[in-house]
């Protein structure tokens, strides 16, 4: 399907009331930054607003502007499915298929109303009637804020929105230090700042955040769950259900651990396993040019971007080891010298 411009779509906004906004399972920083900054605008405009989420977002994240309004799939399920059949127009925010919000997927894939689709991940559904998919921006947040700026409301962007805008570019770009090579990322960011917002502070609330036993069980997965392979350029962790209960593992508590291995030099791609029930969770990170979505939607149940991924197997996971492992010979002269 081809991209929409702007103005289509916010044509189409305008013409409808009740709108629901979706965003992804295991929701980040940008999916839940982008859907209430567009919450927040659209409540604005004097639509009636819902937004929803699969399951519920990481306490780091709780502090946002307008966060109060988010309903969850499942704990909700009654008023989302009524706020699904409902919506004259449903925006899905921050993914590219609908299969993304897990149970809930049948209920918006049958809603009669327009579906639209604001997003920066690669090969999107094509079930959308209108969609705005741009994989150069840093996050869905700056899709937001072209929105907002494209229908001429500039000047709506408060320091709610503002934040909201803010958290979901700093953590799509891990505090300004990938996807952001381009100087709208910090034209945006100057307007952000300049609307009033303390980035400083935003900050501190999404990352200086950690409860005790989320620092120990990053320190545990460093000291003694590291496994570095130099000659792959490779560096992974696993984590078991006993190591996650040991720490008492909350939703968010494994967020950026798999980072640290991409800080050794001459390591290129770094995987973090996690055992959940009945699948392992991956994620993928790699430095430059070597494509981690390639990798999971190629190895694994999974995709995202090209330099964080997110995948599931349905092995266990040291049989999930086994086959990352077993794949590292083909992508090593790839991985010696990334760019
Ligand atoms: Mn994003």
């Amino acid at each position: 399907m081809k991209n929409s411009n702007f103005k289509d779509i916010i044509g189409e906004v305008r013409k409808h009331h009740k709108i629901l906004i979706t965003t992804h399972a295991n929701p980040d920083g940008d999916a839940i930054g982008s859907s209430l900054a567009l919450f927040g605008y659209l409540k604005k405009k004097l639509h009636e607003v819902y937004i929803m989420v699969p399951d519920p977002d990481p306490a780091f994240l709780h502090w946002m502007p307008y966060h109060e309004n988010l309903l969850v799939f499942n704990k909700d399920r009654e008023i989302c499915i009524k706020a699904i059949d409902q919506a004259e127009l449903l925006i899905s925010v921050d993914y590219n298929t609908l299969d993304r919000l897990e149970e809930a997927t049948e209920f918006v894939q049958k809603a009669k109303g327009i579906k639209i689709l604001i997003d920066h991940h690669k090969d999107p559904d094509s079930g959308f009637h209108w969609m705005i998919s741009d994989i150069t921006v840093s996050s869905t947040a700056e899709l937001i804020y072209d929105l907002i700026v494209e229908s001429g409301d500039h000047d709506l962007i408060d320091t709610n929105i503002a934040a909201c805008i803010y958290a979901g570019i700093i953590t799509d770009t891990g505090s300004f230090s990938y996807s952001c090579n381009n100087e709208k990322t910090y034209q945006i960011t100057a307007h952000l700042i300049s609307a009033g917002i303390d980035g400083e502070h935003i900050h501190r609330m999404v990352y200086d955040t950690y409860s005790e036993d989320r620092l120990r069980l990053l320190g545990y997965s460093l000291s003694d769950k590291l496994i570095v392979l130099h000659e792959s350029h490779t560096a992974y962790i696993s984590l078991s259900k006993d190591d996650l209960q040991r720490f008492n593992h909350q939703v968010g508590d494994t967020e950026g651990i798999v980072n640290f291995g991409l800080s050794i030099k001459d390591i290129n791609l770094a995987a973090l396993f996690m055992e959940r029930e009945g699948l392992v969770k991956i994620s993928f990170r790699s430095k430059g040019n070597f494509s981690v979505n390639d990798l999971a939607r190629k190895h694994f149940d999974g995709g995202g971007h090209n330099n964080a991924a997110g995948a599931y197997s349905y092995i266990s996971l040291q049989e999930t080891i086994s086959k990352f492992l077993s794949l590292l010979p083909v992508y090593t002269e790839q991985l010696k010298k990334v760019y």
